[in-house]
């Protein structure tokens, strides 16, 4: 018994399960569950979010950002937006609006940006302006920047939340690697700001001085889902590297270990210690392999499901799947998977209480609603 059981678990190549590791989830035909329709089609949509009236941006990658008023039917291209560094993965990404839009339209862009060095993540606040003619950005000021620049096309990451009155931005390691470790970058860490982009005197590693003052965390590869759920826990997804993806519970002056453990391995197949070999690193509290390549993320709090409050959605992409995550105070697990058959780049809360999803490339904008 025992020789068997070693046999069974000697190899490294194979991640273990994370301790805790629920039973996979239930994968559910989303036709069970939601009403779905198609509301339109965007060219490779990378993030939405809502207007206090209903209405909602949508970021397009090659450089469009469309305010849509789905009552009247209307698409205004907003004008104004910053130059991106279109191609790869890069290009303009995350949009969200800042908490007190209603009385000052302020917003915040982020994007890959061309410069010295090659590319990198940059993020811009300005004003939303509407007249008879469109809609505008003006009084745009870029307030963050990912340093230094690389030629790569990848892992900008570059997701913005916003919350009594500083802003969190993920930096990805830009294929990097080791960055993820270093102080002297800003590459694979997530960003603490306040929301005009100055640094708070309060961060965990202020005293690393330089760029390091920024950090909330570090030891992150990719992460494209941040958000906070009610009791104020800010949760991240990352995209890990094969076998690797994983939820993250962030929590200040942590580092989350990429690339030094994962509990995947290298795409060529090399391990990676997991991280249960270096305490010193922050373990996820879920991980996913097969991987699902997290995009997306809200924690629903509506009413129009009363079952998914507080519940995590994410997109997949490779994983072609709405992954519904339940959360219990610092635990999670993925509780239900809806194969959408399209890879899924976003998820959004609607003011109404519906879910909304965009899709990745050839974009529909989904509107789920409890199955009548
Ligand atoms: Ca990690």
């Amino acid at each position: 018994m025992i020789v068997l059981a070693a046999a069974c678990k000697s190899s490294e190549a194979e991640p273990p399960r994370p301790p805790d590791a629920p039973e996979p989830p239930r994968i559910t035909p989303p036709e069970e569950v939601f009403e779905i329709e198609e509301l339109g089609r965007f060219e490779e949509a990378w993030a939405m979010t809502f207007l206090p009236d209903g209405r909602l941006l949508i970021t397009e990658k090659p450089g469009r950002l469309e305010l849509v008023d789905l009552e009247a039917d209307r698409i205004v291209e907003v004008a104004g937006v910053p130059e991106v560094a279109y191609g790869g993965q890069g290009g303009l990404g995350d949009v969200v609006l800042h908490p007190d839009f209603a009385d000052e339209p302020r917003l915040y862009l982020s994007y890959a940006e061309p410069g010295e060095g090659g590319r990198g993540a940059a993020v811009a606040r300005a004003l939303l302006r509407e007249t008879d003619d469109g809609a505008m950005l003006e009084a745009l000021e870029v307030i963050w920047r990912q340093t230094p620049k690389d030629p790569g096309q990848g892992h900008f990451s570059h997701r913005i939340v916003l919350r009594d009155g500083r802003m969190w931005i993920s930096s990805g390691d830009r294929q990097l690697f080791t960055p993820a470790q270093e102080f002297t970058n800003n590459l694979g860490k997530i960003i603490r700001l306040f929301d005009d982009g100055r640094v708070p005197d309060d961060n965990p590693f202020r005293e690393r001085g330089g760029v390091a003052r920024e950090f909330w965390t570090m030891g992150h590869r990719n992460v494209l889902g941040l958000a906070f759920d009610a009791e104020g826990r800010l949760w991240a997804h990352e995209m890990g590297p094969r076998g690797g993806d994983e939820l993250n519970l962030i929590e200040p002056g942590k580092n989350y270990g990429w690339p030094e453990v994962s509990e995947g391995r290298h795409y060529d197949l090399r391990d990676i210690p997991s991280h249960s070999t270096r305490p010193e690193f922050q373990a996820p509290v879920v991980a996913w392999d097969p991987v699902i390549s997290p995009a997306g993320f809200v924690i629903y709090q509506g009413d129009r499901f009363p079952g998914f409050r507080g519940d995590g959605f994410i997109g997949g992409l490779s994983s072609e799947a709405l992954i519904r995550v339940r959360f219990d105070g610092e635990k999670a697990h993925e509780a239900e998977r809806y194969p959408m058959g399209k890879r899924i780049r976003e998820v959004e809360e609607g003011p109404d209480g519906a879910l909304y999803l965009l899709e990745d490339g050839d974009s529909r904008l989904l509107r789920l609603t409890p199955k009548r």
